[in-house]
């Protein structure tokens, strides 16, 4: 783990809450104030997600992003794009296995920014142990309609087993897939350090409070010390 990374895991956050461009605007939600709306909810960790938005607008709204939620003492994370994340001065990129490898992402943002990555099976995770990361994430954990991943859910006896191998490399992981407010504590006690969502923070139309119960719920889960 690098420096940077090491400050952001100290403070690494129970909610990855999700601002994803295309599920912001099917619900309506412009994504400044969908982010404002989490960020205000008591989110302190922002994933900026915009698979088909191009360059110019994905860079002007991550800045933006970026902005707003460092006034709010919060992080930003971008979604797939390491030369993005960099341009925008965000704290993190997370990829995925289709994306550039965690190596060339490390090279382009530096050892202040941290970088995470996705997985879907076991033989993933270990090959994601032997990576730059500072955080594994794995998914998805239950069926969701987010996203076409190509995977089966893993459920949480595999979030229990990739939790136990990513504590021998004291790294934190991260679930995502299908988790609701409802669901949320079996992954954290299953030694998830967070969960990741998009769909169930929006909901019930008001993702402030849908935000702050996740965590307050969170809060009272016991947590994995990686
Ligand atoms: N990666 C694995 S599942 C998923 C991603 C991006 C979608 C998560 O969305 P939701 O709505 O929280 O299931
Ligand atoms: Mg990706």
């Amino acid at each position: 783990m690098n420096s940077a990374g090491r400050t952001l895991r100290a403070e690494f956050a129970s909610l990855h809450a999700i601002v994803d461009a295309e599920t912001a605007a099917r619900a309506g939600w412009p994504i400044l104030d969908l982010a404002a709306a989490f960020l205000r909810g008591g989110a302190r960790l922002l994933q900026f997600r915009a698979k088909s938005m191009p360059g110019d607008a994905f860079l002007a709204t991550a800045s933006a992003v970026v902005q707003l939620a460092h006034h709010h003492q919060a992080r930003v994370i971008v979604n797939d794009r390491a030369d993005i994340a960099r341009l925008a001065s965000a704290d993190g990129v997370h990829v995925g296995q289709d994306d550039l490898p965690a190596a060339a992402v490390r090279t382009l943002v530096g050892r202040q920014s941290c970088v995470g990555l996705s997985t879907h099976s076991l033989v993933q995770v270990d090959r994601a142990l032997a990576e730059p990361v500072d955080y594994i994430g794995i998914g998805p954990v239950f069926g969701t309609t987010t996203k076409d991943t190509g995977y089966e859910k893993v459920g949480l006896d595999m979030v229990r087993e990739a939790a136990r191998r990513t504590r021998t490399h004291a790294l934190p992981l991260v679930a995502i897939g299908g988790i609701t407010l409802e669901t949320a504590a079996s992954v954290i006690d299953a030694g998830a350090a967070s969960v990741a969502v998009i769909g169930d923070l929006l909901s019930t139309g008001d993702p402030e409070a849908r935000v702050r119960a996740f965590v307050e719920r969170l809060s009272r889960s016991e947590r994995p010390r990686v």
